[in-house]
This record gives structure tokens, sequence and C-alpha cells, in this order.
């Protein structure tokens, strides 16, 4: 694990964006863990998260044209990867999300921001079973445009239609990475590391659910 990851889980933990607990999750799976990147809800929130997104990419070196946000989560997401991606490394990238809601009046259309065309990367929040992306990949079909790569927050490690991960399903079937700023791994790794038996009661339970779900 890298500082910068074990920096994020920590502000995760803090924001009480990672929790513990059981959660039924889009797919049904009932989970011992959350990831609610919706509680990063203040501008010094937002400001730090976009930093580990820009690093995240960075450091994946992989090429796009444009960042897209899915709405509705996507978007600020996408929008704090841009200003980070320019405050802290001197990138200048345009960036677009869509309305869920066509709007027939004004400028019209779903699109908002840069045109969606080129080599697209996606910024989203987590992938489980990897319906939500499938849903984000048609609208970047629909554009003409073509995918670059997906940056998330968290990468659950979990089983997808079949035996691989959702995760490496997506690649595989979109032929693109996937990229995070941390995975199920490191969560374990950091849960193993603290001297509580509180976390320890925690890792337990990650474990069982990845020894069912995971891969
Ligand atoms: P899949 O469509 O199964 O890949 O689930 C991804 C979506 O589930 C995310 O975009 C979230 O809306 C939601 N989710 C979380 O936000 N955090 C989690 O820890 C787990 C999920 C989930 O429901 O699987």
């Amino acid at each position: 694990m890298k500082p910068y990851q074990r920096e994020f889980i920590e502000f995760a933990i803090e924001q009480n964006v990672l929790r513990f607990g059981e959660f039924t999750l889009k797919s049904g799976r009932v989970s011992p863990y959350f990831f609610n990147a919706g509680l990063f809800n203040s501008g010094q929130a937002l400001a730090k998260l976009g930093r580990f997104y820009a690093a995240a990419l960075v450091e994946a070196g992989v090429s796009f044209d444009v960042l897209f946000g899915p709405a509705y989560k996507g978007i600020p997401l996408a929008t704090t990867t841009a200003v980070a991606l320019f405050d802290h490394h001197d990138i200048d990238t345009p960036y677009v999300f869509n309305r869920k809601e066509a709007k027939d009046h004004g400028e019209g259309g779903t699109l908002v921001g840069a045109p969606l065309e080129g080599n697209i990367m996606i910024i989203d929040d987590v992938i489980t079973a990897g319906t939500a992306i499938r849903e984000v990949m048609e609208i970047i079909n629909n554009a003409g445009a073509t995918p670059a790569g997906v940056l998330i927050a968290l990468n659950r490690q979990e089983r997808g239609r079949a035996e691989l991960s959702a995760i490496q399903e997506v690649e595989r079937d979109f032929n693109m990475p996937v990229v995070s700023i941390v995975s199920l791994n490191d969560i374990m790794a950091y849960l193993a590391e603290q001297d509580s038996p509180e976390f320890a009661q925690h890792l337990a339970a990650v474990k069982a659910y990845r020894d069912q779900y995971g891969v």
C-alpha cells in the first residue's frame, strides 16, 4: 500500500464514508462494509478527494482526452478531479457530465460541459457487480466516443457475472483499464495494521464476505 492510499483510507473512515456494519448492496449482497462517497460533503473533503483521484490517475499513466462524470455521483467527482489535475499536476483537461433527464429547452440535450468526444476517462465512486458502469458505457457508445478507462475510489474486488471479478469483466468487455485509488485488499491490510479489537472484528467479517463473493 502506498502512503497516499493509507491516507485515503484514514480520510474515508474519518468522514464516515467507509463504514462497517451490515449493508444491503445494489446487487442484493449483504456486505459488512459500505463506501458512501456522498459523505465527502464539504469543500475541504471534496478538495482532498480530488487530489486522491488525480494522484491515482496520474500514477496509472492512462492517456485520455476528456473526463466524464456520470450523473449523479460522478458529477462532483469528475469536477474535483479536473480541478486537482490542474492545481496539483498542471494538467488542464476538459470535462463533461450527463443529465439523467434530457432538457428540451435552452441548450437542450443530456450532456453538459465539453463535447463527449475522443478517449473518455470515466470517473465514478465504486464498482461492485459492474451494473452501473455498463450503463455508463452505453452513453459513451451512443456518443460515438471511445472509453479510455474508468477511475474509481474503491475496487470492491467482487465477482461479476461469472468467475472473474466484475472489474476484470469490465476491462475485458470494453478493452480498457479500471484504475482505483484503493481496493478491498488495501482496506484489509489497513485493518490488519491497526492494533484494535474493533478493527480485528471488522476484518474477520470482511474476510468472511470476501470468501463468499470475492475473487
Ligand atoms: P454495481 O452497479 O453493482 O457495480 O454497484 C456500484 C454502485 O453501488 C455504486 O455506484 C454505488 O451507487 C453503490 N455502492 C456504493 O456506493 N458503495 C458500496 O460500498 C457498494 C455499493 C453497492 O451497492 O454495491
